[in-house]
């Protein structure tokens, strides 16, 4: 059976991007694959966290994933930081990934902004943690979003210098699984940037705990354009809002934006709007109110991420040791 690793910073509250480019893939691969789902905190430290919100937003995102239909009995649900094996290993890899492949990163340059001088290093070599999250489990499958692609790329290119630099051929190679429908999912305020959780303006995203009136706040206020919606798909190219919103509504209600097209093509927003927040709050609801159940009781949530960052650290303890035994390092 593949092993598949991904993860997912609780660095806020998990938003639509996140459920239609990881989440709901990784409820779906459950079924055939050994999981291992991580709350990469040792990630969202890259950018500033405050110490309180980072532990309630990774209880909070633990419920989301379990609320969403990740069953942590039959895979594996943790926090990073709680598996001291990722950090080894990426220390390892630092002095193996070369500076001109981080200098290519395109995340590196959006997260970083224009004042790159003053981005954490932790940042810069967060592609570096991010191989070794999947390598210390000798993970071959990784689903993520269409954004980490370039990422997975050089964890590849990592893993074969590794191999070739030692002369072992210890670590597979990896695949990205990217879910085929809503790969990115864009801003409600830009359609040309990804909808993120750490975007200062709330009404850019819908948020997993959003209640009924925020998601039809939310997308009343959405940006669109003055056209009416086309009939072909093809014609939303040059259409970055309105493609959005379609791409989204086709993804929750599994149809192709061509499908959703042949329904409101030729019409104004308006109708459109409302058939999207329908769609967006019965796909949520059911979400949002068993996340709200789990978080009733922390000690449970607490308790199966204990529980994770064992198992967890019972695959990758002797991945690990054997990586740095591959080194030269005395244990
Ligand atoms: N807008 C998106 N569309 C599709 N997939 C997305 N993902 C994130 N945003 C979108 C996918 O979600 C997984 C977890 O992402 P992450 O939390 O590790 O980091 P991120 O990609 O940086 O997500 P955010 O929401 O933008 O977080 P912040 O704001 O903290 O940086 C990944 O598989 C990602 O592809």
């Amino acid at each position: 059976m593949q092993r598949i690793f991904s993860g997912i910073q609780p660095s806020g509250i998990p938003t639509l991007g996140n459920y239609l480019g990881a989440i709901r893939n990784w409820v779906a691969l459950q079924q055939g694959h050994e999981c291992l789902y991580c709350l990469v905190d040792l990630h969202a430290i890259t950018t500033w966290q405050d110490p309180a919100a980072l532990r309630a937003q990774t209880l909070t995102q633990t419920a989301i994933l379990l609320a969403s239909g990740i069953d942590p009995e039959r895979h594996i649900v943790f926090n990073q930081s709680a598996n001291s094996a990722h950090a080894r290993l990426a220390w390892i890899l630092n002095c193996v990934a070369r500076i001109g492949w981080l200098n290519r990163m395109t995340q590196f340059k959006d997260k970083a902004g224009k004042d790159r001088e003053g981005a954490s290093a932790g940042l810069y070599v967060y592609p570096n943690l991010m191989a070794a999250d999947i390598m210390a489990y000798h993970a071959t499958r990784v689903p993520v979003g269409d954004d980490q692609k370039q990422h997975l790329e050089l964890a590849n290119d990592i893993a074969q210098k590794f191999n070739h630099d030692y002369g072992v051929d210890f670590f597979p190679a990896m695949e990205a699984v990217v879910p085929p429908a809503a790969a990115r999912v864009m801003s409600l305020r830009d359609g040309t940037r990804k909808m993120s959780k750490s975007d200062p303006s709330d009404q850019s995203r819908i948020n997993l705990t959003d209640d009924a009136d925020a998601i039809a706040l939310k997308i009343r206020r959405a940006k669109t354009d003055p056209e009416p919606l086309p009939t072909d798909p093809a014609d939303l190219e040059a259409r970055p809002e309105a493609r959005n919103l379609v791409t989204i509504l086709a993804a929750l209600s599994d149809r192709t934006p061509a499908e959703v097209l042949a329904e409101h093509g030729g019409s104004g927003f308006g109708p459109f709007k409302d058939a999207l927040t329908q769609q967006l709050q019965q796909s949520l609801a059911p979400i949002t109110a068993e996340t709200r159940r789990l978080l009733a009781d922390p000690g449970y949530l607490q308790g199966v991420l204990r529980r994770g960052a064992g198992r967890a650290q019972a695959i990758s303890e002797p991945i690990v040791r054997e990586a740095e035994r591959i080194v030269g390092f005395v244990s």
